[in-house]
């Protein structure tokens, strides 16, 4: 009889992969992941945490479906964390096709086996609030309509009907997390938050005059991963496969990070700051603002063990996790 359970975590070097990795082995779980063969290695994340001897590693890539396949074959787990994907929305737009592929059709390779394998395995699927963009709604929850604003949301989509369509047509317990932006100072550093510490640590050390951003009004609801990656797991824990949004349910638009970032070495953001269009995106999503009320009600109080307000008050000190976390791990380096 198995004594611990065992998760199978595609997209394990990643951002999300490895701190989910982390949350599981304290578990106690068996963990499985899978990385796809690059030139150069690209485990810096799994080292930094410590626990790069803790995994056992598959390799596959999404685009292959035997090698997924044998990845599930090989691991025999209890549940699967389906994470890997081209995750940049701007380089969406220069690569529809194989984000199509991997973040769209890459799912149903992963919910086909499944099913063929062993269809009691549990299923995540990371789905995003991008999928909402063109929000109408002034916050988003598991019931606002989605208007995909980029060829990364439009195969989000489709990923998320797909596991819809697995839960219900196959009754296979596969749920999809709405996960709002979650940063952490092992967010790769094309992502907004990561490229404004790492930028504000650059000038303050005087290796860069300035910083050039993008849209500075797009508003983004961002939480901190560590915490995030709890939640995933919570939803495989509840008694029926349902979705759920995770989500801070503030706004902030990312001149006010900037302004946050730029403040904490006491610089004046203006002064650093350019808005330069070439960072603009074809196709902008410029509200996001989620509404975790039913994550609230039925886990998310649990993770933090605290009333509603104690944990969105946790989950939400965004200055310090987002900021300043980031900030002083890249101070701390040169
Ligand atoms: P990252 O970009 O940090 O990680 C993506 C992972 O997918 C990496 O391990 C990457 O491998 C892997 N991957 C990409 N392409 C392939 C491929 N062709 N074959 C095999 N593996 C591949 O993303 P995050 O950890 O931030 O996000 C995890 C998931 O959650 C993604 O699906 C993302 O779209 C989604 N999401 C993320 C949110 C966030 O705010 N972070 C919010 C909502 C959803 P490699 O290291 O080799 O590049
Ligand atoms: P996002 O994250 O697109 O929300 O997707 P990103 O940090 O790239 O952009 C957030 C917002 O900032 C604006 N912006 C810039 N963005 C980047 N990257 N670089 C810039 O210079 C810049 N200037 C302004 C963007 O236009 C955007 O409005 C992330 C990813 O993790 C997805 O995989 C995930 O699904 C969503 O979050 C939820």
């Amino acid at each position: 009889m198995r004594q611990s359970k065992t998760a199978l975590i595609t997209g394990i070097t990643g951002q999300d992969g490895a701190y989910l990795a982390e949350f599981l082995l304290k578990k106690g779980y068996t963990v499985f992941g899978t990385y796809r063969r690059v030139s150069s290695p690209n485990f810096w994340r799994i080292l930094s945490l410590g626990i790069e001897d803790k995994i056992n590693y598959i390799s596959a890539d999404l685009i292959d479906t035997s090698s997924l396949t044998e990845a599930i074959k090989v691991s025999n787990p209890n549940e699967v964390y389906h994470l890997a994907a081209q995750s940049y929305v701007g380089s969406s737009f220069n690569q529809p096709i194989t984000s199509g592929e991997f973040s769209g059709l890459a799912v149903v390779r992963m919910l086909e086996s499944i099913r063929l394998i062993n269809p009691e395995i549990k299923f995540y699927q990371a789905s995003s609030s991008e999928l909402y963009g063109k929000v109408k709604n002034k916050s988003q929850n598991e019931s606002t309509p989605f208007f995909p604003q980029s060829p990364y949301a439009a195969a989000k989509l489709y990923g998320f009907w797909m596991t819809k369509m697995y839960r219900e047509g196959y009754k296979m317990y596969a749920v999809n997390g709405i996960l709002f932006n979650h940063e952490s100072p092992l967010r790769g550093l094309e992502f907004v938050t990561r490229k404004i510490s790492n930028g504000v640590a650059r000038i303050a050390l005087g290796l860069e005059n300035n910083l050039e951003l993008g849209n500075l009004n797009a508003k983004r609801d961002w939480g901190y991963a560590p915490e995030f990656v709890e939640g995933m797991w919570k939803m495989l824990q509840q008694k029926n496969p349902d979705d759920y949004v995770l989500s801070t349910d503030e706004t902030h638009t990312v001149g006010e990070f900037a302004q946050t970032a730029f403040s904490y070495l006491d610089l004046d953001w203006k002064k650093f700051v350019k808005s330069d269009k070439k960072f603009n995106r074809i196709l902008e999503v410029e509200l996001l603002k989620g509404n975790s009320k039913k994550a609230q009600k039925d886990f998310l109080r649990l993770i933090f063990n605290t009333g509603i307000e104690e944990a969105s008050k946790k989950i939400t000190s965004w200055r310090y996790k987002l900021i300043i976390d980031p900030l002083t791990s890249i101070l701390e380096t040169y």
